[in-house]
Order: C-alpha cells, then sequence, then structure tokens
C-alpha cells in the first residue's frame, strides 16, 4: 500500500536519449558500463532527506509555501510518515542511497534525552524500511546550526555547555548511522565560524574544533564504524567567516590536528563557487592531496551570491567535475548526495520527482563525457607534453640541488626558457567535442 503522495507515479526507467517522455531517464541507464564499471557504481546517487523532505520552501523573506501530509513536522506520527513517502520516492527513482542530518528526521523535541530517544524510534523505524529496499545510507549528520542553542556554533562555541552538547549529539547520529549501514559520516561545520573578531578568539575555537574532530575519529575506531568520516567545506552562510572556507583551508587544518589520514573532504559545487573556486579546482585540490571523499551535487545562481542549492543543469560543469573524479580513481566510500532543493514555486510532488530525474541524467551525461574524454587521452596528452621537459634528467637532479649549483648550470648552459602557448583555447574546443 502506497502513501498516495506520488499519485501512483510509476518508477521511472531508462528510454534513452531519443525518449520524450518527461518522465524517464535519458542519460541514466545503471547497468550500463563505463570504463569497466556500472553507471550507478560510479555515481552513487543519494537522495538529500532535508531539501526534499523536511524543507518546507521557505526563504529569508517568507515562510512555508509547500503543502505535505507529514506537516507539521514537531510529531512522531508524521515523522514516520514522512519517512514512508522518501522510501516510495527512492523506490521511484531507484537511488542506491539517502542521507540525513537528525533534526530531518525526527520532531525536535526540548531536551537533549527526549532528542536521542526520537532519533533512535525514528531510525529503527527507517532501518525496518531499509531491509525492503534497495536503498542504503551514504551518510549521516548532525544538524548543529538551525536550533538557537548553535547561534555561536556547536564544538567553536565559547559555552563550554555547547561543546558538551554538541559532543553528545555527533555521538548520536554517529551511532544511528553504524546502525543503519552508513558508507560515511559528514561533519559540514555550520555555525563553526564567527561573526566579528571583537568577540570571538579564534585560535582557541580552531583548538576546540581540532580537538572535536579527534574525538569523533577516536569514536569511529571504538565502535568499528569503517566508513569514512568527511568535513564539508563552505566559506560563508550562515556564518560571516566559516572555518572550513574551502578544500585547501580543510587540508591545512586537518594536518595541524593530525587528522590527514583519517579524514577526507565532502566536496559541494555550489560551496566551491561561493568560496571563489570552481567545482573542479575543489576536486582536484583534493585529489591532489589524496583526500577526495564524497560530492554534493548542487548547483548556485552565478548572480546571486547566496547558497542556492538547485538542482544541476550544466553538463559542460558537471562533466568537468567527474573528468577530475574519474581521474582521482572515483568516489569510493562517497557518492554523488543532490545537496539539492526544488525552487520554492515547486509545489507539486511531481515536481520532486522530476528535480531528480533531471540532476540524475545530468550527471551521468556529465560522466560519460568525462569518460569519452578519459579514453580518448587529448587532455592527458596535452599535458604530458607540456611538463615534459621535467622528464628529462637535468630537470630531475634540479629538485634534489640547490640555488648555487641551478645559478652555476643557468650560466654555463646559457639556459634562456622559450615560452610556449598554453593552448587554452585550443583545450576548451576539444573539451566542447565532448559535452
Ligand atoms: C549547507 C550544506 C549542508 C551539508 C550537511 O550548505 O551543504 O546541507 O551538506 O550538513
Ligand atoms: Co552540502
Amino acid at each position: 500500500m502506497t502513501t498516495g503522495f506520488f499519485d501512483d507515479i510509476a518508477p521511472i526507467v531508462f528510454e534513452g536519449a531519443d525518449s520524450a517522455n518527461p518522465l524517464a531517464f535519458h542519460h541514466y541507464n545503471p547497468h550500463e558500463m563505463i570504463m569497466g564499471q556500472r553507471m550507478e557504481d560510479h555515481l552513487r546517487f543519494a537522495v538529500a532527506y532535508w531539501h526534499s523532505f523536511a524543507w518546507e520552501g521557505g526563504d529569508p523573506f517568507g515562510g512555508q509555501t509547500f503543502e505535505r501530509p507529514w506537516y507539521p513536522q514537531d510529531d512522531m506520527g508524521r515523522a514516520k510518515q514522512k519517512a514512508d513517502v522518501a522510501f516510495e520516492l527512492f523506490d521511484i527513482l531507484n537511488v542506491p542511497y539517502f542521507c540525513w542530518h537528525d533534526a530531518d528526521l525526527r520532531p525536535e523535541q526540548g531536551s537533549f534525552a527526549e532528542n536521542l530517544s526520537t532519533l533512535e524510534e525514528i531510525t529503527d523505524y527507517i532501518g525496518q524500511k531499509m531491509e525492503n529496499s534497495k536503498t542504503g545510507l551514504l551518510w549521516g549528520t548532525a544538524n548543529m546550526f538551525s536550533h538557537r542553542r548553535w547561534m555561536a556554533g556547536a564544538s567553536t562555541n565559547p559555552d563550554p555547555d555547547v561543546f558538551a552538547f554538541a559532543a553528545a549529539t555527533v555521538k548520536g547520529c554517529m551511532d544511528a548511522t553504524h546502525k543503519l549501514g552508513g558508507q560515511n559520516y559528514v561533519l559540514w561545520g555550520g555555525r563553526e565560524g564567527y561573526e566579528t573578531l571583537l568577540n570571538t578568539d579564534l585560535g582557541q575555537e580552531l583548538d576546540h574544533m581540532g580537538r572535536f574532530l579527534n574525538m569523533v575519529v577516536d569514536y569511529k575506531h571504538k565502535i568499528g564504524f569503517k566508513g569514512t568520516i568527511l568535513v564539508e567545506p563552505k566559506p560563508q552562510e550562515p556564518s560571516k567567516h566559516q572555518y572550513d572556507f574551502d578544500a585547501a583551508t580543510c587540508i591545512g587544518f586537518l594536518r595541524k590536528y593530525g587528522l590527514e589520514n583519517e579524514v577526507k573532504l565532502n566536496l559541494e559545487q555550489g560551496h566551491a563557487i561561493l568560496a571563489g573556486h570552481s567545482f573542479e579546482h575543489e576536486i582536484a585540490v583534493a585529489a591532489a592531496e589524496g583526500m577526495l571523499g564524497s560530492i554534493d551535487m548542487n548547483r548556485n545562481d552565478y548572480q546571486s551570491g547566496w547558497d542556492t542549492d538547485q538542482f544541476p543543469n550544466n553538463v559542460p560543469e558537471v562533466a568537468l567535475a567527474y573528468y577530475h573524479i574519474l581521474k582521482a580513481g572515483g568516489l569510493g566510500t562517497g557518492g554523488t548526495n543532490f545537496d539539492a532543493k526544488l525552487r520554492r514555486q515547486s509545489l507539486d510532488a511531481q515536481d520532486l520527482i522530476a528535480a531528480h530525474v533531471g540532476g540524475m541524467d545530468i550527471c551521468a551525461r556529465g560522466l560519460k563525457a568525462a569518460a569519452a574524454m578519459i579514453a580518448d587521452g587529448g587532455l592527458e596528452t596535452a599535458l604530458k607534453d607540456r611538463y615534459a621537459g621535467w622528464t628529462s634528467a637535468d630537470a630531475q637532479a634540479m629538485l634534489n640541488s640547490d640555488l648555487d649549483s641551478i645559478q652555476a648550470r643557468v650560466l654555463a648552459q646559457g639556459i634562456n626558457p622559450a615560452p610556449r602557448s598554453g593552448r587554452q583555447e585550443i583545450l576548451e574546443n576539444y573539451v566542447s567535442r565532448f559535452v
């Protein structure tokens, strides 16, 4: 028996690029083999519970626009109804994973003890649903940014009682993630940052955040959680300055607190844009350090300057992201989580399905284009050619040499570098052949 929310829309199937059916996959074909692996296993799609089921359509100027049978979300019976609808969407999309914050799943109660017991109850209920579903848990996380108790941060809060509340909350969320067979555990530093240095001891807050993350890693090993711990960079919003600004900042932080072999990065397209980077830049930075963990797939509006979390629709951008993911050997335990929400006028249940179908198709097109570029090898050949000078014995020896001897060699050999074209337009033209 279904909840009726999706009006008995049939499961979405692959119909190919020529189909005009808006509720069919035109490019996402889970079983298609790409570089020796099923497309589904490359992309590892996940539905984000918060945007698709908990967010009510509000923006800074107005509240709820959606009307869902599980509103208001303050009751356990309706939380279970919400889970029933969520698993119907997962089945309709045939999506392998979903992701949650604790606060998306359970009603928010007053005390920590009440929140813990409702989280246990709802995750037991979800665990039962997972037994009859092919959808697994990509990651769980704690919402430590919405309730007013978190307004000055969680692990970076000046009040040690908030640090304690955060530690207790993360323990509960890690337990629930472990119970549901989660593949990763994510920490996005929602309000781990500051509004003004006039009231902030930045050094102390960073030390507390480093200590907190070490406790998370210790607890992972204690309970035998095999998933990956991930942090998610974002430069601002909601805090004016966020400590996890971008991939490079996070990597420096992880190294400082001895976590570089324990924690990887969950990179989000929109966060990259907010940081003034491209998504592929963030992916390449993480990959160069062996810290690419997972991705949150969405897009930002390039005009508005805040985190609009729209479903992706730009194949060339997505193709370059997957190009760097494939080059790095794939997403491992990570996946492609649609950290994306409907526009607030998209009221219908069908909009929710269409948004995911479109996002999955765009990612499939990007993946196929990326794999085709790798198979063709044009970019790799151009890259090798550009760095070819470094294969010479002299060039390699120089890296183990010193300024004195290098200067002597420049004088002796009369070295006078000849500038060469970077061929950017030629390479951009090459990419457009594939996208
Ligand atoms: C916020 C954001 C979060 C994290 C999980 O911008 O991306 O949804 O992904 O807390
Ligand atoms: Co995100």
